[in-house]
């Protein structure tokens, strides 16, 4: 074999890689461990577009450089399998989800190993198999049987607190619990009945079955997650979404909150994830003040962060939900406050919260009383505050607060200023010209800080008032009512919840004839025969999808195990993730769930970590160049794009396989549309032109470019190659081909460099000085450059070494063997032939990195640009050891130079040593 036949050489060494099992790693090893990740895709039935691949290349690349340079690699891959599309499909289809799944994953994991990636098959995961969903099921299990424990700040057992309980109560238990817990005696717990005791549990346990609102998608049957839901719509298909209360299984994050907000600090994630992380948990300090209503011996109780603003309250607004709304409206207001409470209801948090141009709310007719100054505030009703927040009611200030001056404004209400320090700078608000100045008494003189510290402190004094940290993190709903997902190991005796016995685990997920809700609104699962233990029905509702997704780093370090969750021996040895690689639209989801279960599981005992990933890094999205062709409207006539200003015209996408340099196949055109079938296009120079864009890479706009077709025409080594070529990993790019035959030349090139013509061909002579510096110089770059995961550059100086040894006609075995190494994990397949060619008989992947070796980098010579009053004449070569007088007589001497110096003496030379020389006349 004498071409670069590509073809033949994949299908090789990917049956070889198998057969060997030259992936497949071992728990243990003498070796450091080294574990890098990808982020498990959904198998989804379109299969892999050459977006996916771009960060299984990069921590490809990576796992195959550390495996050469000395570490135990785990480098595994499995499958986020539970999922709405194959339920959607199942439901119009009938064909069960768990078939659609196998065929889907099967596809997936063809073009996978076409690519040549280096993983460890034999710990494949797939969150829909049983066998690994018994896990799944055992950790839910674990954390409804907990508790979280403020005072020891971490989660125990259930049984901890049951033994509290019937000592003491829970006078003394501080502990994450439902806000709603009334103080209980020991008496009191120990009169209880079974079924009592275990309600009151329920306000405990770390996973819990509460009344929420929820987020209701009637089109898909489900409830949804905050992040599942943009602007109203579900985020999958685009169907509306409307609040309802209804039994949920919720999980208790919120009592991580503070641990997950300062593990922040401790991993290595990117800032734009960590930030959002941040806000989402929505930390903030402050305290929780009582207002006295006059008339009335109701309080509201407000949450600010800014106490030290007191003085500035002219008004008090509650949520349209809390029940204090109803309780102080007043006879007179009535019908307007109903009015308003029901259209409130309409609208989703995040438009309230967002809609800063509609000031809307309602005056109750009530009146508040201010602690300090004794002044009666009247009491709104406003959709801006949340009733899920803070206390659901706030003190308004006006100068301080956008949204209460904006308010103000259009309820003319005063604007007080506050006479000293704590003015506010974040508002519109022009203190000189609204209201009056009034005086801020004992905060009087004191920074915003030390006013937040006075004011706290006097409000605890008076007894009117706490310090007090909220969170917007909200408890994470827990149950969906769907079909495909992990049953909740959970069945109901006398209403009560109780767990399926761990023998019993796991509960497989049962036939069902259809896969939508019963007819009487109960999931998909209502539909199963027989869905009870021992006669008591099981829970009807499924994981959501991120319940598989936050443990499955774990279950890679010990897949087959049937005994255990992990093997203590396998998680001392890998421990964590080393290197995560994913997108980041998970930053809020998946990404914060995971760290709150290994938190979690880090509490039980079970794990060693507490933060699972210790990098991460989100590759860039590539995006796809869409085409479009202009239909007139009206008309069956499609314009090019040149002549389309001239007319009234839709663009259409056209399915970017049937274009060629954004020139449209006609007939193809009118083969993909039935409706194009006898349309008139409209040319320029005889060709249509179609339009582009950036866009999504997406099915539905038909710019999906698969790399089946790229790897049958220049094989996987080039598509690798290429797609890293195409520009930082973690930057966003427009996909093109263009550039693909550059990187396939290249490969050819190295390949020519150990032949000749047809035959294998390679010398055993000594390295020149020239070659051993190409070779150095490549080793050194290509090693910092995957630590830094700068493999764009990578490809650039291998081309560059490449196109060098080839000039210097290099075909020694001392330069190319190390060559091949070091490529090898670029171009797994190529390497890897040419290293069998070159007499080994073992995989390159169990190769060494070469060492690099400083001496062959320094410069024997250095070319000296040499200028004449500031303009550079000529570039001369001086020894690298020459001494600046050498340099200056050097540099007189040259010919060029006393040209340009006219026969004049020099003035001054000054050479800057390995720089420049700069001559003065
Ligand atoms: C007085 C004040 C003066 C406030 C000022 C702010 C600025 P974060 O940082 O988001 O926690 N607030 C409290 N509960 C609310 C609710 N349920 N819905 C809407 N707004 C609510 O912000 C807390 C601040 O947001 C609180 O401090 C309160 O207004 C408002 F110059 O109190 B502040």
């Amino acid at each position: 074999m004498a071409e670069y036949n590509f073809q033949e050489i994949e299908k090789k060494w990917q049956a070889y890689w198998c057969d060997q099992k030259v992936y497949e790693v071992s728990n243990q090893s003498d070796k450091p461990k080294y574990y890098i990740m990808d982020m498990f895709p959904y198998p989804s039935g379109a299969g892999l577009h050459v977006g996916h691949p771009l960060g299984y290349i990069a921590s490809d690349i990576v796992a195959r450089f550390k495996r050469l340079k000395g570490y135990n690699v785990l480098h595994p891959m499995g499958f986020d399998s539970f999922g709405l599309p194959a339920e959607q499909y199942a439901i119009q289809t009938g064909q069960h989800p768990a078939l659609t799944t196998e065929q889907n994953i099967n596809r997936y994991k063809e073009q996978l190993k076409a690519l040549g990636f280096s993983y460890d098959w034999s710990r494949e995961v797939r969150t829909s198999d049983p066998k690994f969903y018994k896990w799944t099921q055992w950790i839910f299990k674990l954390i409804y049987n907990s508790w979280y424990d403020n005072k020891q700040d971490k989660a125990r057992h259930i049984d901890d607190l049951i033994e509290i309980l019937e000592k003491e109560g829970n006078q003394n238990i501080d502990a994450a619990c439902d806000v709603d817990t009334p103080i209980i005696s020991a008496d009191e717990w120990n009169s209880y009945s079974e079924k009592e005791q275990q309600l009151f549990l329920l306000k405990y346990r770390l996973t819990y079955q509460a009344e929420t609102t929820v987020n209701w998608c009637p089109a898909l049957g489900t409830v949804l997650s905050n992040d599942e839901v943009k602007d109203g719509f579900s985020e999958r298909g685009g169907h509306p979404v409307v609040k309802k209360k209804m039994p949920q299984w919720s999980m208790r994050i919120t009592a991580y909150a503070d641990r997950l907000l300062s593990g922040l600090d401790k991993i290595d994630w990117p800032e734009p994830i960590k930030e959002m992380q941040r806000n989402w948990i929505g930390k903030s300090f402050g305290a929780e003040v009582d207002f006295d209503v006059e008339g009335s011996e109701e309080k509201i109780r407000v949450f600010t962060t800014r106490i030290d603003t007191i003085f500035g309250v002219s008004f008090m607004v509650l949520a349209p939900e809390s029940e204090l709304a109803i309780k102080l409206t007043t006879n007179d207001q009535k019908k307007e406050v109903e009015a308003y409470v029901e259209a409130a209801k309409n609208r989703s948090e995040r438009e309230r919260m967002s809609d800063t141009k509609h000031v809307s709310g309602v005056f109750t007719g009530s009146y508040a009383i201010h602690p300090f100054s004794g002044e009666k505030i009247p009491v709104y009703i406003a959709d801006y505050v949340l009733a899920g927040y803070g206390t659901g009611a706030v003190m308004a200030v006006p100068s301080g607060d956008q949204r209460d001056f904006d308010f103000a404004k259009k309820f003319d209400l005063p604007i007080p200023v506050i006479n000293d320090a704590q003015k506010l700078t974040e508002t519109e608000a022009d203190p000189t010209k609204e209201g009056k100045i009034i005086n801020s008494d004992f905060l009087n003189g004191l920074s915003p800080e030390e006013a937040m510290e006075r004011g706290i402190q006097e409000v605890e004094k008076l007894g009117i008032g706490v310090r007090k940290v909220n969170y917007k993190l909200r408890d994470a709903i827990f149950g969906r009512q769907r079909y495909w997902g992990e049953p909740i190991p959970v069945y109901y005796e006398d209403g009560i919840p109780k767990l399926v016995p761990d023998e019993e685990l796991p509960l497989d997920l049962p036939q069902v004839d259809e896969y939508l809700p019963t007819e009487d609104g109960d999931p998909p699962l209502g539909r199963a025969k027989d869905w009870n233990y021992n006669g008591h029905p099981y829970e009807l509702s499924t994981m959501p999808g991120w319940a598989g997704s936050s443990w499955y780093f774990f279950r890679y370090m010990d897949t087959d195990n049937e005994e255990e969750f992990c093997s203590k021996e396998a998680m001392k040895y890998w421990q964590d993730v080393d290197f995560y690689l994913g997108g980041s639209e998970h930053a809020t989801g998946h990404l914060l769930y995971s760290r709150f279960w290994t938190k979690f599981l880090y509490d039980m005992g079970i794990i060693e970590v507490d933060e699972y990933a210790k990098k991460l890094i989100n590759q860039g999205m590539i995006q796809g160049r869409s085409n479009f062709a202009y239909r007139v409207n009206g008309e069956n006539k499609y314009v090019s794009k040149g002549l389309k200003n001239q007319h009234q015209t839709t663009p259409i996408h056209v399915d970017v396989n049937i274009v060629k340099d954004d020139v449209l196949d006609i007939e193809a055109f009118k083969k993909s549309r039935p409706d194009a079938a006898d349309a008139e296009f409209i040319l320029e120079d005889g060709k249509y032109i179609c339009g582009w864009e950036v866009e999504k890479m997406s099915k539905s706009k038909f710019n999906v470019v698969n790399p089946d077709e790229l790897v049958d025409k220049y094989g996987a080594d080039t598509l690798r190659m290429y797609e890293m070529f195409l520009g930082p990993i973690e930057q966003s790019k427009p996909w093109n081909t263009n550039g693909i035959e550059g990187v396939y030349k290249f490969l050819r090139k190295f390949w020519s460099l150990f032949h000749n013509g047809d035959t294998f061909s390679v010398t055993e002579d000594e390295p020149t000085k020239d070659e051993l510096k190409v070779l150095h110089g490549t080793i050194k770059k290509i090693a910092e450059d995957a630590e830094r995961l700068s493999l764009n550059t990578s490809v650039s100086t291998f081309m560059i070494a490449v196109n060098e040894l080839s000039s210097l006609k290099c075909n020694k075995r001392s330069i190319l063997e190390p060559m091949t190494i070091i490529l090898s994990p670029f171009a797994p397949h190529i390497a890897e032939e040419l290293w069998h060619l070159l007499g080994h008989e073992t995989s390159v992947v169990d190769a060494s990195y070469p060492a690099f070796e400083e001496k062959y980098l320094v410069e024997d010579s250095i070319e000296y640009p040499v200028s004449v009053n500031g303009k550079m004449r000529a570039k001369i070569s001086f020894s690298a050891d020459a001494s600046k007088e050498e340099i200056e007589a050097g540099a007189l001497a040259n010919e060029t130079i006393q040209k340009w110096m006219d026969g004049k003496d020099p003035r001054k030379v000054i050479v800057v040593p390995k720089k420049i020389v700069n001559i003065v006349v």
